[in-house]
């Protein structure tokens, strides 16, 4: 009986936790499986999202098209970040996680680090989305500067005309190359999420976890609750979509994220997966999901509410109304400059917390769980970036299912 991909995947990642479990540390051996598949989808972002996005752009050809399709996309990602944020902070409330909590220990050489890495402000990171050399953003696959490139290029072929078709040609064929490889490299994912997986949980053992179990459960209730009721929501009414069909569609995605902690490095499954299981076009898929893997990070949204809560309660400091709205606002600002990769929630962290007057102290005590924080918290970032893709193709008559 042929067993599809995404049970493939299911089973992979059961048995990780199982072997992690039962091998602890010594599950390391497997580890080279993980880091093998991480370099196979890294490999491909750049050539896969400068080729689909170029095709993507030109092939719509009206640039009032294009510009209708970004401001859906980003109200939607600003709305979607500022409601995670918000349950978290309601979620973090309700669990008290840094209440009555005695931790003597703390990771405080990862709090050192990410405290010492200034992350850039939002209009350094709006000046740096235009690449000084289309190049180097290639080699340093840097998103938002291919994205950049790319949506230049397609306009550039719309408005030459007949002259640029051999170029559109070369990129429609290169665009279905990548697409094929993108194929081939997910049969290795079973493998992959095995050797991702399987050293975290051996790592990780209930030692380390049960002291900060509850701002664990409160990210993960804040988790569910936020794609229960808004992405649930948002493609019932735009997409005309059963969550079900879309959580189940996205799962794939939702693993390998899980599995790398890395949005950027997911993007390749998430576009094929939104393709394929979502019915949305190339066109809009190619333009929404790596924008949303740079900017749009929902589960970090999520995951600094709580920490922020946490941090305050652990210190036994009391936050004004003022300065949760300063949370709500930092943390909306501070996603757009959050790169898709993992560990960048924490760095964010530190900003959150200096808007507040928090003491970065507080990061020591959450960041000897961050990996598994990061695992949640990337997860939902791409089911989050999924749910923009079917709102705006949903809305754009562009989903599969529409016609
Ligand atoms: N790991 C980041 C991502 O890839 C999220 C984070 O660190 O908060 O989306």
């Amino acid at each position: 009986m042929k067993v599809n991909l995404v049970t493939q995947i299911f089973i992979a990642f059961v048995a990780a936790i199982i072997l992690g479990v039962i091998f602890g540390n010594s599950i390391d051996v497997i580890a080279p499986l993980g880091d093998l598949f991480l370099r196979l989808i890294k490999f491909i972002i750049a050539p896969l999202i400068l080729a689909t996005l170029v095709v993507g752009v030109s092939s719509s050809g009206d640039p009032k098209q294009l510009g209708r399709m970004g401001a859906k996309t980003i109200i939607y990602y600003l709305l979607t970040t500022a409601l995670a944020i918000i349950i978290g902070l309601a979620v973090a409330f309700a669990f008290s996680p840094g209440k009555g909590l005695d931790i003597s220990a703390g990771n405080t050489e990862m709090a050192k680090e990410a405290a010492a890495q200034e992350p850039p402000g939002t209009i350094e990171t709006l000046l740096n989305i235009v690449p000084e050399n289309p190049f180097s953003a290639l080699a340093e696959a840097n998103i938002l500067q291919i994205i950049f490139f790319a949506l230049f290029i397609g306009l550039a072929i719309t408005l030459v005309g007949e002259k640029a078709q051999p170029i559109y040609r070369f990129f429609d064929g290169f665009a279905e190359i990548m697409y094929k490889i993108t194929g081939i490299i997910m049969k290795f994912a079973p493998i992959g999420v095995l050797g991702l997986v399987a050293p975290v949980v051996g790592e990780y053992g209930l030692s380390v976890l049960l002291p900060l179990i509850k701002v664990i459960l409160a990210v993960l209730v804040a988790c569910i609750i936020h794609a229960a009721l808004v992405y649930s929501s948002a493609v019932k009414l735009y997409g005309k979509m059963s969550p079900l069909t879309f959580f189940k569609g996205i799962s794939p995605a939702a693993i390998v994220a899980f599995s790398t902690a890395s949005s950027a490095g997911t993007l390749p499954v998430t576009i094929k997966n939104a393709q394929e299981n979502l019915g949305v076009s190339n066109r809009i898929s190619s333009f929404v999901l790596p924008l949303g893997a740079t900017i749009n990070m929902d589960g970090t949204a999520i995951y600094q509410g709580v920490s922020v809560i946490f941090i305050a309660q652990f210190y036994d400091l009391n936050l004004s109304f003022v300065q949760l709205l300063t949370v709500v606002l930092t943390t909306v600002l501070a996603s757009i400059g959050t790169a898709g990769v993992p560990g960048a929630g924490l760095i964010m962290l530190t900003m959150v917390l200096t808007s507040i007057g928090l003491p970065l102290e507080g990061i020591a005590l959450i960041a000897g769980i961050d990996r598994i924080l990061d695992m949640l918290r990337t997860s939902v970032n791409i089911v989050g970036d999924a749910s923009a893709a079917v709102v705006v193709a949903g809305s754009e008559k562009e989903l599969r299912h529409q016609n």
